[in-house]
C-alpha cells in the first residue's frame, strides 16, 4: 500500500494502528521498555491512540548512553544488518540498529524527500554529507538511488574535486550541509566558476545543522535554483524524518512512519499546533531500534494546517534552536539561530561567523566574530565601525543583551566540510 499520499483521516487511522503493533512489539521484544511499561503500572493493550501515548514516559539521550550499547534494540540481534553511530561530545556515542526492513524504510522515506523537493530519476545527486558511522552520505545515497536517479558518492572534503565532479558529471542536486554548501560556492568563485552559470546546480537538499531563510537567499542567489531543508537524526533513522516540499514553507514530518509530539521542555505537557516547543518523536515503524517519544531536544512548532503542495502529513517549522545549544548569558536565553538570522540580513558580512562566549569575573560576555564579505569594498575605517555598531544594535534589539561584534577579514574563519563548529564556549573550557 503506498501510504505516502493517503487523506488526513487515514494518516491519523494508520498512526494509531501502527503504534497499536509498536506497543505489543517492543513489551514483548525489549526488556529495556516492559521494564517502563511495569515500572508505571501501564498496560500496553490500554495504549490504542496518539492521545493514550501521552501516558508513556519520555525516552531521552542519558537512556540511551545508559543502555549503551545495544540496551534498546528490540529485534533478535540476528536480524540486524546496520549499525550508525553519533559521535557523542562526552562519554558513549549513541548507536542505532537496524533492521533489512528499516534499511528499506530508511531509503523509501528519502526517496520521498527528494521527490517532494523536485528531485526526478533524470537528475544526477551528489552525496556530498560524509558516508561512514554518520547517517547523512548513506541515508541520502539510498534514497537518491531508490528514486531512481544517478548518485555521486562524493562524501565530504577535497572541495576542488567536489567542484570538478559537479561541472565534469554535470551534477544537478547537492546534498551536504548548507555551511558547506556555501564553501562550495564561495571555493567555486575562487576558482573562476560562476556556480549560477557554469553549474547546472537546480536543488539543493540542506540540512544536518541549523540554517535560516537569510541563508536559503544566500544559497539560491550564489549557488542552487532551488534550497530546501531536511532534517533527520541517527536515533531516528538518520535524514528523512522531515523535508520542505516545493512550497518551502515548512517541512513534511513522515507520519505514517513518526509521531510527532511538541512539549513544554520544562514540564513535558504536550503543546498545541502553533505552539513551539521540544519535539519528542515515536518510531511507530522501525523494527531495530524503535523509540517511544523519544527527546529530541530540538525546538520546533508544529503545523497541521493543509499544504498547497496537496500532501496531507502535517509539518514543522524549520528548527529554531535546541534545548541544550541554548546559550545561557548573563541569564538570559540566546540561541545562534537568533544571531545567524541578523547577520544573514546584513550587508557587508558573508555568511560565516563563530560566537565565542567567556567570563570577566562573574560576568559573561557575548563575542560575535564575523568575516567581513568579499564585495564590502571600503578603505574607510568608519564604514567598518558603522557596520560593527549597526550589527551590536540589532544584536541588542533581538536579544537583549550586548554582544561584542568582531569584524575579520574575508576567508579568516575555519571551514567546516560537514557541521560547521560555530559556538566556542569558554566558560565549559
Ligand atoms: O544530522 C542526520 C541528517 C543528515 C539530517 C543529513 C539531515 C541531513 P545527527 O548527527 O544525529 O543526524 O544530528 C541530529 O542535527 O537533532 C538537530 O539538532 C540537527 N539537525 C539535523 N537536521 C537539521 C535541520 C543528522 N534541517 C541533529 N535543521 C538534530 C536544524 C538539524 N538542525
Amino acid at each position: 500500500m503506498c501510504t505516502y499520499k493517503l487523506s488526513r483521516s487515514e494518516l491519523v487511522e494508520l498512526q494509531n494502528k501502527r503504534l497499536r503493533w509498536l506497543v505489543k512489539y517492543v513489551f514483548e521484544r525489549s526488556p529495556f521498555y516492559r521494564r517502563r511499561f511495569i515500572e508505571n503500572g501501564i498496560d500496553p493493550e490500554s495504549i490504542r491512540t496518539k492521545e493514550d501515548l501521552r501516558r508513556m514516559p519520555f525516552t531521552t539521550k542519558a537512556d540511551l548512553r545508559d543502555n549503551y550499547p545495544l540496551g534498546l534494540v528490540s529485534s533478535d540481534l540476528s536480524q540486524i544488518v546496520r549499525f550508525h553511530a553519533s559521535s557523542g561530545t562526552t562519554g558513549n556515542p549513541t548507536v542505532v540498529a537496524y533492521t533489512k526492513q528499516d534499511v528499506e524504510s530508511w531509503a523509501e522515506l528519502n526517496a520521498r524527500c527528494l521527490e517532494i523537493a523536485g528531485v526526478t530519476p533524470k537528475d544526477v545527486v551528489q552525496v556530498s554529507y560524509g558516508y561512514g558511522l554518520f547517517t547523512g552520505g548513506l541515508g541520502l545515497h539510498y534514497g537518491a538511488e531508490r528514486l531512481g536517479a544517478k548518485v555521486i558518492p562524493a562524501s565530504t572534503g577535497n572541495t576542488k574535486r567536489q567542484l570538478k565532479l559537479m561541472k565534469d558529471l554535470g551534477t544537478t542536486v547537492i546534498c551536504c550541509t548548507p555551511s558547506y554548501g556555501l564553501f562550495l560556492a564561495e571555493s567555486a568563485r575562487d576558482e573562476g566558476l560562476d556556480p549560477k552559470r557554469d553549474l547546472k546546480l537546480r536543488v539543493g537538499v540542506f540540512g544536518a545543522e541549523p540554517w535560516s531563510e537569510n541563508t536559503r537567499r544566500r544559497l539560491e542567489e550564489q549557488f542552487v535554483e532551488s534550497a530546501h531543508d531536511i532534517y533527520g537524526m541517527s536515533e531516528l533513522n538518520g535524514p528523512g524524518v522531515a523535508m520542505e516540499c516545493v512550497m518551502k514553507d515548512g517541512l513534511h514530518v513522515w507520519e505514517d512512519h513518526y509521531i510527532v509530539e511538541i512539549i513544554d521542555p520544562n514540564t513535558g505537557e504536550v503543546l498545541e499546533p502553533g505552539e513551539k516547543g521540544e519535539m519528542a518523536v515515536t518510531t511507530i515503524m522501525k523494527e531495530g531500534m524503535p523509540l517511544l517519544r523519544y527527546r529530541t531536544r530540538d525546538i520546533t512548532i508544529l503545523d497541521d494546517e493543509p499544504c498547497e503542495c496537496g500532501l496531507n502529513h502535517a509539518r514543522i517549522k524549520r528548527i529554531l534552536g535546541r534545548t541544550d545549544d541554548m546559550l545561557k548569558i548573563r541569564g538570559i536565553c540566546v540561541f545562534p539561530s537568533q544571531v545567524e538570522e541578523i547577520l544573514m540580513k546584513t550587508e557587508g558580512v558573508s555568511p560565516h561567523y563563530q560566537l565565542i562566549v567567556d567570563r570577566e569575573g562573574v560576568m559573561d560576555r557575548l563575542m560575535v566574530r564575523v568575516e567581513v564579505s568579499e564585495d564590502f569594498k571600503t578603505d574607510r575605517l568608519t564604514d567598518l565601525v558603522n557596520l560593527q555598531q549597526k550589527l551590536e544594535e540589532e544584536l541588542k534589539d533581538t536579544l537583549s543583551i550586548h554582544a561584542v561584534v568582531e569584524l575579520v577579514e574575508p576567508k579568516k574563519l575555519p571551514r567546516s566540510e560537514g557541521k560547521a563548529q560555530r559556538i566556542i564556549d569558554m566558560r565549559k573550557i
